[in-house]
């Protein structure tokens, strides 16, 4: 059957189909919102073609395709600083950084320049955006003149920097020159961005297994890519002691010798922690140390032996992996001597607000006794002028004058007592232990990891909310945290398998809007995040739930 345009000339024919063509491509890229609360995601484009805003990791708050071809990267590209007052100083400092990581793989110049005429990558400190925008949102647009970030704080900047990062291809990861590479375009896009919780967290156990300062720092790297903006370290454990304090020489003298298996262990002098404290803040991460009291603490009573006074400890070094057993001596003068020692130089060395005292698992003293040994040390935390974390056993001594911040990790029946400390003013970090400790296992037959709170695959660790996990009031969540504690974990290699890819799932929890939260879509935006991961020289564990595309 003839159609109706089959009776017209060739090029009246041709006419139409270009037209077409345009509406259709009109549709398809005009304003099209692809995320937002309860939004959608526009069908990605191939994996040659530029990468659009349906591809970011954690989702942003809205993303819209915008007309028009994007930016293409060049040897023209420069990048430009704008804004007046004291914060261009380190405006132009994340211009830099982000210029080097550029530079890498392009073999571009990237000339770094204050503001000026021409297309490049705009840096832009406005204090005209809406308060809402807070102090680590921002707006990202890419078109043909260039890619213009916005924000109200250097964070926000640096936060949308990344997520530039990630609207060019995986190649602009790698740390060598990438010579075959695919054109460097970002699509034509306008995101809108801000986190759902302030603090989003991982934890790296240093004291069961210990790592180096470049392995700490390779860690901090892989949190960097997904927003995360706290780096837990626990640092001392019964296995282990691995911070130099001044006037108490045995801590590392004897408590830093050792690990799990009995390999040598390792412990970072004040320079080696500042290091890593600098490192973690150029990439607007902030560290917060963790020091186990009073359980958790056979490499102190190994180092001081005056301070167990329940007999609790067992012969130096503890190479095993149980917990529980020892305590520092919960009363005394001389044991509060000790912590205030310790306390002082944590919080000297560490700008940041907050120094956690672990607080967990301690088996060996009365609650009472507990209570006030936790009190007296979170006093003396605040007179250090930080505010002290506990984990969740902690809860009866939260409050004005004690533990500030709750760590959530068991449930144990044990929410009460969190929801009474609500009450009396404190706030959580949801780390259920079900759900985001990293240490635990994929699957039952997977050879790494624990298993003692259920095994975690990729969905598991994603499908949960950490508003209404437990019943608690509403606020009081101020954000996430992935534990990886390190029994087990002995290599970086080891660190990557259990880290990625479920790191991005919390992270992704921490910071998109609940609306947009989808499995479905999650996991084929997490699919293509394993070409960066390789770009980068980093490890992943290729689990089967994620549709990886053929290599
Ligand atoms: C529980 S979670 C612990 C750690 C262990 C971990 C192993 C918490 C506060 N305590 O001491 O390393 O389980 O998964």
């Amino acid at each position: 059957m003839p159609t109706p345009i089959a009776g017209l000339s060739a090029w009246v024919r041709g006419l139409l189909i270009v037209l077409a063509v345009l509406l259709l491509a009109a549709a398809g890229f005009g304003l099209h919102r692809v995320f937002g609360p309860g939004g959608t995601a526009t069908a990605p484009a191939g994996p040659a073609g530029p990468r659009t805003a349906d591809r970011i990791v954690p989702a942003p708050l809205a993303a819209t395709a915008g007309p028009g071809p994007g930016y293409r990267l060049s040897e023209r590209t420069a990048v430009r600083v704008e804004g007046a007052g004291e914060q261009v100083a380190e405006v132009r400092r994340i211009a830099e950084r982000l210029a080097d990581e550029l530079r890498r793989p392009t073999g571009y110049p990237f000339e770094v320049t204050d503001g000026g005429p021409g297309d490049g990558i705009r840096l832009v400190l406005d204090p005209a955006l809406p308060a809402e925008t807070g102090a680590e949102g921002y707006r990202l647009t890419a078109d043909a003149e260039g890619v213009r970030i916005t924000a109200l704080t250097p964070a926000g900047l640096h936060l949308g920097t990344r997520t530039l990062r990630q609207l060019l291809p995986p190649q602009i990861e790698s740390r060598v020159p990438v010579t075959a590479g695919p054109p460097w375009s970002v699509a034509a896009v306008s995101v809108e961005d801000r986190p759902r919780y302030a603090y989003r967290g991982a934890m790296l156990d240093v004291a069961r297994h210990f790592f180096t300062v470049a392995e700490v720092e390779g860690f901090i790297d892989r949190l960097a890519l997904y927003k995360i903006n706290y780096l837990h370290l626990h640092l001392t454990d019964d296995q282990g002691w691995r911070i130099e304090i001044p006037g108490r020489p045995a801590l590392t003298a004897v408590g830093g010798g050792s690990e799990v298996g009995g390999t040598p262990g390792g412990f970072y002098t004040a320079a080696d922690y500042r290091e890593i404290v600098r490192y973690a803040q150029e990439r607007y991460l902030t560290v917060v140390p963790e020091i186990d009291l009073p359980g958790h603490s056979n490499a102190v009573l190994a180092a001081y032996p005056e301070l167990d006074c329940t007999g609790s400890a067992r012969p130096w070094p503890y190479t095993g992996i149980e917990v529980g057993f020892s305590t520092l001596c919960p009363a005394g003068e001389a044991v509060f001597a000790f912590t205030g020692e310790v306390i002082a130089e944590i919080a000297r060395l560490t700008p940041g607000p907050y120094l956690h005292i672990g607080g967990d698992e301690v088996r060996a003293v009365a609650p009472e006794a507990y209570r006030d040994f936790v009190r007296r040390v979170g006093a003396q935390v605040l007179a250090a002028g930080k505010t002290p974390v506990g984990w969740n056993q902690t809860a009866p001594a939260a409050g004005p004058g004690g533990v500030g911040l709750l760590q959530y990790w068991d449930g144990k029946g044990r929410d009460q007592d969190v929801r009474d400390a609500i009450g009396r003013g404190a706030k959580v970090i949801m780390s259920p232990a079900g759900r985001t400790y990293l240490d635990m296992k994929y699957e039952a037959s997977y050879p790494l990891g624990l298993r003692w709170a259920g095994t975690i695959d990729v969905r598991s660790a994603y499908s949960w909310d950490p508003d209404t996990l437990i019943d608690l009031p509403a606020g009081s969540v101020l954000g996430v945290e992935a534990p990886l504690w390190t029994e087990t974990l002995d290599t970086p290699e080891r660190l990557d398998l259990m880290l990625l890819p479920r790191l991005p799932a919390l992270a992704e929890l921490g910071w998109s809007p609940k609306a947009g939260h989808d499995w479905t879509g999650f996991r084929q935006r997490l699919a293509e995040q394993g070409a960066r991961w390789t770009a980068a020289g980093f490890g992943y564990e290729k689990r089967s739930e994620i549709p990886w595309p053929a290599p």
